[in-house]
């Protein structure tokens, strides 16, 4: 196998030869936390990095490296790291990238969790975080300092919507030799490749389209450089420790499978239900970038492949008509998270972003009125139909 497969081949056998596992057509769940050295040599010469083989699977094991080896060539990147949770992810990149009074230049939102984390950062390390709308050269430039040392970037960025030009980002991060790594989790490898755009890491919440079926929470890293992602496996993976189990890593090698088919699916039923939203006289806006009359719009055709399974929209009112809508909903599942077959709809302010501080959180542009909605594989047709008879004056 190599990686000339296109896309559709790559999700499915990357990184696995049955030949090398008793003929499994399924990779095997190696279920062990060590691994046995023939000599006390062979054990010394595997600790110092001079000879192959697994050691102990808090540094390596074999189920995971196989969903790392797919991950690394589906996102276009030299070498990926699995880990327990998209927030394991998210911060073990962070601080491979940081030290203390660093300085993070930050897309204008980003989901509650890493916002809490950039908090903590500042409050325990003094490493301060910016919020810039990223949208001309000027904006970034503007917005980097001497002690910039990593641009965080989420595009579509979760709740809001809003895209931010990632070659535009990495051109001007190139410039001042600053890395810039992307949240990928809203656009799956299959929409969108940050790398490919000129990015140095990606990161991805696995927990969403990647799994797919909403039974795992898992994180992934992609670098473009396999000494970087070597560097942060000996030490802030290793180290910190927040690795996936082999279990989680077989479900997410399962749940890629099939990734095209559902985003395709997922793809379709959110132009269909957008295009429903924007007619209806309840809803205030829809905030969608695959609408041609989208200020993000031409971004979403220079960078994705199409745009993904999220809308988020205002209803008309405030906080209490928005929590009214949600509440008689039938079919629709109240509940955070995103990128499952079942539809999902979240009320950021009370929810995702409710950590946010309230004037934090308008400067992101996420109001009271504002639903987020992940959208499932169901017959859009039953999905409209919910929406309409809960959609009342
Ligand atoms: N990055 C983004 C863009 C996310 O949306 C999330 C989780 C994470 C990172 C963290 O991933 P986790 O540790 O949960 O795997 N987003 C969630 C959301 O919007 N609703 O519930 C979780």
């Amino acid at each position: 196998m190599t990686n000339e497969n296109r896309i559709e081949t790559t999700l499915i056998h990357e990184g696995y030869s049955s030949k090398e596992f008793s003929d499994s057509l399924s990779p095997p769940i190696f279920q062990s936390s060590t691994y046995v050295f023939d000599t006390a040599e062979q054990g010394e010469m595997r600790f110092r990095g001079e000879e192959k083989g697994f050691i102990y699977s808090r540094l390596g094991n074999p189920t995971v490296r196989i969903l790392e080896e797919r991950m690394a060539v589906l996102e276009k990147g030299e070498a990926a790291l699995a880990f327990g949770s998209g927030m394991a992810a998210v911060s073990a990149v962070l601080f491979h990238l940081i030290k203390s009074e660093s300085h993070i230049l930050c897309s204008r939102g980003v989901y509650g969790c890493t916002f809490g984390l950039l908090e903590m950062l500042e409050d325990k390390f003094s490493v301060t975080h910016t919020f810039s709308s990223m949208q001309t050269a000027d904006d970034i430039e503007a917005a980097i300092t001497d002690m910039t040392t990593c641009i965080y970037i989420e595009t579509p960025i979760n709740p809001t919507m809003e895209l931010i030009d990632i070659e535009l980002v990495s051109r001007v991060a190139k410039k001042v030799g600053i890395p810039v790594v992307v949240d990928n989790t809203f656009c799956s490898p299959f929409l969108q490749n940050p790398l490919d755009l000129g990015a140095d890491y990606v990161i991805h919440s696995a927990t969403k389209y990647i799994s797919g079926h909403g039974d795992v929470i898992a994180g992934i890293v992609v670098g473009k450089n396999k000494e970087e992602i070597q560097k942060m496996r000996m030490t802030v993976q290793k180290d910190i420790g927040g690795i996936i189990s082999p279990f989680d890593a077989w479900l997410l090698l399962r749940g890629l499978k099939t990734l095209h088919v559902r985003m395709d699916r997922h793809v379709e039923n959110t132009r269909k239900l957008a295009n429903y939203l924007k007619g209806h006289p309840l809803i205030e806006d829809v905030i969608y970038p695959g609408d041609p009359d989208s200020p993000h719009y031409s971004i979403m055709k220079k960078q994705m492949r199409t745009a993904g399974g999220m809308i988020s929209f205002l209803v008309k009112g405030g906080k209490k008509e928005a929590q009214a809508f949600m509440n008689r909903l039938k079919l629709i599942k109240i509940a955070v998270s995103l990128g499952d077959a079942e539809t999902l709809i979240q009320h950021p302010a009370t929810m995702t972003h409710a950590v946010v501080p309230p004037k934090t959180r308008d400067a992101m542009g996420i109001t009271e009125n504002m639903l987020r909605l992940s959208v499932g594989l169901e017959s859009v047709d039953d999905l409209i139909d919910d929406i309409d008879q809960a959609l009342l004056d």
